[in-house]
């Protein structure tokens, strides 16, 4: 198609026909073209959506002036070699934060009521009731109090789970205790159960590890501390989580992320009773409310108008 508007280039992970389904409902009047073309001249593109992009893609498309990412995080934008200091947006959207939530209190309430010992004991064919501690008594703690920390501690307090929050810059969230850096420790003592909803930075890689799992609050009504991560697998020291899970300092877990994806086949983690494990799938980017999102973004960028979940590249999310 023939257009005077700058072109896009979209190198997802889609099959092509959501792609394309997608963009009839998005990016009118644009050429839009693909990145898995191979022989396609990507030179006229000024706008690229990706998602762990291939190496070349810079190469091919070097007079991209904004950068959108498929997903909320960016640390697979950021860690591209040599990327230029273009702006770079992250997908902000209602059904990304809706289905994160959704995932979020699903394994708070799985480890509340006893989802893993209940499936064990369904296999086992044993009919046995176990205790049912209340939400009351139990403290959520979330790390990372962004876009989908937030809502998520919304929708536990509704579930009626004592709530509490961390992150880099102190909060004002009503109902709920904010601690920032200088509280972890504080934060930790009080916290049953760990959400980690933090984006992957030099600051938040390994965080948790050994020595933070020992801070969790022992004692508490679910017998021992849970952690539940769905931010990225590169924060979890998984030498430290496979130790602290064998050894009761924490007596489950809910994962989403790995250090490696897909979680090798041979991995230990697969054979352990007292964890829950999910493909990288708590929140799934919709193809159709991203390019949407995109549209947006684009008319505030070519009228002038400052756009919106731009990435601050000095502290990396
Ligand atoms: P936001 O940028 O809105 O929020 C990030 C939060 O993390 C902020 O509260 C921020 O603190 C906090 N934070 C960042 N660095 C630090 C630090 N060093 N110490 C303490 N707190 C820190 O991100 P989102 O909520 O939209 O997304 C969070 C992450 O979730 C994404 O980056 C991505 O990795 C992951 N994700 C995973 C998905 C999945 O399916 N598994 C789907 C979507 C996202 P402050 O508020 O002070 O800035
Ligand atoms: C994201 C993800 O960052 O799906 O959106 O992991």
């Amino acid at each position: 198609m023939s257009s005077s508007k700058p072109a896009v280039v979209i190198d997802l992970k889609f099959e092509r026909r959501e792609i394309d389904a997608a963009l009839s409902h998005a990016l009118p009047g644009r050429k839009v073209m693909l990145a898995a073309d191979k022989d396609q001249d990507l030179s006229s593109a000024r706008y690229a959506v990706v998602w762990k992009p291939d190496r070349d893609l810079l190469l091919r498309a070097p007079n991209l002036q904004v950068l959108f990412s498929g997903g909320a995080g960016v640390d697979h934008i950021l860690t591209i070699p040599d990327l230029p200091p273009l702006p770079i947006v992250r997908f902000v959207d209602e059904s990304l934060t809706t289905r994160m939530s959704e995932w979020v209190v699903l394994q708070c309430l799985s480890h509340l009521r006893q989802a893993p010992a209940y499936r064990r004991q369904q296999r086992e064919h044993l009919w046995r009731e176990l205790p049912q501690p209340e939400a009351k008594d139990v403290t959520v703690g979330i790390m990372g109090l962004g876009v989908l920390g937030r809502d998520s501690a919304a929708k536990l307090k509704m579930m009626g789970f004592n709530v509490i929050g961390w992150s880099r810059r102190a909060k004002d969230i009503e109902d709920i205790d904010t601690f920032d850096n200088s509280g972890l420790d504080d934060f930790l003592s009080r916290t049953d159960i760990l959400v980690g909803l933090l984006p992957l930075t030099p600051d938040t890689r390994a965080l948790f590890n050994a020595g933070l799992f020992r801070k969790l609050r022992r004692g508490g009504p679910l017998g021992g501390p849970v952690f539940i991560n769905a931010g990225r697998g590169g924060s979890q020291v998984e030498r430290d989580l496979l130790e602290a899970l064998g050894n009761g300092t924490l007596c489950g877990a809910s994962l989403d992320v790995f250090e490696v994806e897909p979680l090798p086949a041979d991995s230990p983690f697969w054979s352990l009773e007292n964890i829950i494990i999910t493909p990288h799938a708590a929140s799934a980017t919709d193809v159709r409310a991203l390019l949407r999102h995109v549209e947006q973004q684009i008319d505030r960028y070519e009228t002038n108008q400052p756009m919106q979940h731009v990435v601050d590249r000095t502290v990396g999310y």
